[in-house]
């Protein structure tokens, strides 16, 4: 009980001081990932793990849930203060696990097995989670997609089409690689056309949203749910709210329909993030996303790289190798992750709109920019990187520059750190 982590398990400490080496020498560039701060290390390490508190505060079915009551209570009042929009009574619960486990607790509480359900296509910029035959919400539910034309747009007629093809019982609208704004107000009157309840599943563009970036979802959606851990810069966690006359659905969808114990120390960290989230600076943090990306967009675009929707209006955006100019048309998005991984430049394979290639190989590359700015990166090094990874990309081959560029990476990286006191 007393030993450390390097006493008890040298194993187990040898990956995390690897892992934590990595985040500090590579160029994290996955749209969805962030550095938490210390403070929230501190609370997701902490004795709160121990703690059982299914229900809600001072409505649990364990003893000495006092002061876990406490904590949930604070990142409850944080969150609503967050996502809280004039003139609508909104509702919170934090509990769900992940961005998963909001979701299904949505559909637990607004739809029966087999009801339909209409979102965006995966390879289009969805998420397994709004529909994918492979996921449950496609298998339990009757999944329908709408997709975005050939600018790469999510064209509203294309939407209302659909709604009013399939009758949806619920339409589900954000993504998980869509690089323009959504007009949820939009996807409010198609549902109230058809009968439908509105989802908005706003995991990526949750920090923009809390800082008045990102138009809210509010007071147009019926329901909300999120990460906790990407562009809101929170512990890995999900978070799911409601209009008020829908919220006593979706607590019993988390638990007793969906989960048993919350993960308290989570729920701790997710409170400290909210909190971090509320401090002015964070929406300085958030401007300086949208900004490297718009500048990291212009440079690629300007070497020849195609992205689609031809740009981007927040952190992230999408390189179609296949339609690039500057990339050799066999140049796959699992190649470009491999070789840009080998010069120290972290991101993630992806389909694009229209891909002809398996999730597994895919023709597009998506690239984000929250944890680059977390490390106080701005847009000279958002222009130096797109030039790298634009060096990379059209010399495929070139071995010795991808391993020169490592360093240079590397000398990158430790000019602005992370977690000096780590590793
Ligand atoms: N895996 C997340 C992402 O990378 O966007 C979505 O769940």
């Amino acid at each position: 009980m007393e030993a450390t982590l390097q006493q008890a398990d040298p194993a187990v400490f040898a990956t995390i001081q690897s892992e934590i080496h990595r985040q500090k020498d590579d160029l994290e560039l996955i749209a969805s990932e962030n550095y938490v701060s210390n403070a929230i290390l501190e609370a997701l390490g902490s004795p709160l793990t121990n703690k059982y508190a299914e229900g809600l505060p001072n409505r649990r079915y364990y003893g000495g849930c006092e002061h876990v009551d406490e904590v949930e209570n604070i990142a409850r009042r944080r969150a609503r203060e967050l996502f809280t929009v004039e003139g609508c009574d909104i509702g919170v619960n934090v509990q769900p696990h992940a961005g998963a486990q909001a979701n299904q607790a949505v559909f637990l509480a607004a739809l029966n097995a087999g009801d339909t359900i209409l979102g965006l296509d995966l390879s289009h910029g969805g998420h397994l989670t709004h529909g994918s035959p492979v996921n449950s919400s496609g298998s339990l539910y009757n999944g329908v997609h709408y997709q975005v034309d050939d600018q790469g747009i999510i064209d509203m007629n294309v939407v209302r089409e659909r709604a009013l093809e399939h009758r949806p019982k619920l339409i589900i609208t954000g993504a998980s690689a869509y690089p323009r704004i959504i007009d949820f107000e939009a996807f409010r009157s198609i549902a109230d056309e058809v009968g439908a309840l509105l989802l908005a599943d706003i995991a990526h563009i949750a920090g923009l949203v809390a800082t008045g970036l990102h138009p809210s979802p509010f007071p147009h959606c019926h329901y909300v749910t999120t990460t906790t851990h990407k562009t809101l810069r929170g512990p890995r966690g999900g978070l799911v709210m409601a209009q008020r006359e829908y919220m006593k659905g979706i607590n019993s969808a988390v638990f007793p329909g969906n989960q048993g114990g919350p993960l308290m120390h989570c729920i701790a960290a997710k409170a400290v993030a909210f909190g971090e989230a509320l401090q002015p600076e964070f929406k300085g943090y958030c401007q300086q996303v949208i900004d490297n990306a718009a500048a990291m967009a212009d440079r690629l675009m300007s070497r020849g790289f195609s992205l689609v929707s031809g740009g981007t209006d927040n952190h992230l955006m999408l390189l179609d190798l296949a339609s690039s100019d500057a990339a050799d048309a066999d140049l796959t998005g699992k190649q470009a992750e491999l070789i840009l991984g080998e010069a120290g430049i972290t991101v993630n394979k992806n389909t694009v709109p229209g891909e002809q290639r398996s999730p597994m190989v895919t023709s597009g590359v998506r690239i984000g920019t929250p944890a680059m700015t977390t490390r106080l990166m701005g847009v000279p090094e958002s222009v130096q990187v797109a030039d790298w990874i634009a060096d990379v990309l059209t010399s495929p081959n070139d071995e010795a520059l991808r391993a020169q560029m490592k360093l240079e990476v590397q000398g990158l990286c430790r000019r602005f750190p992370i977690y000096p006191k780590l590793g």
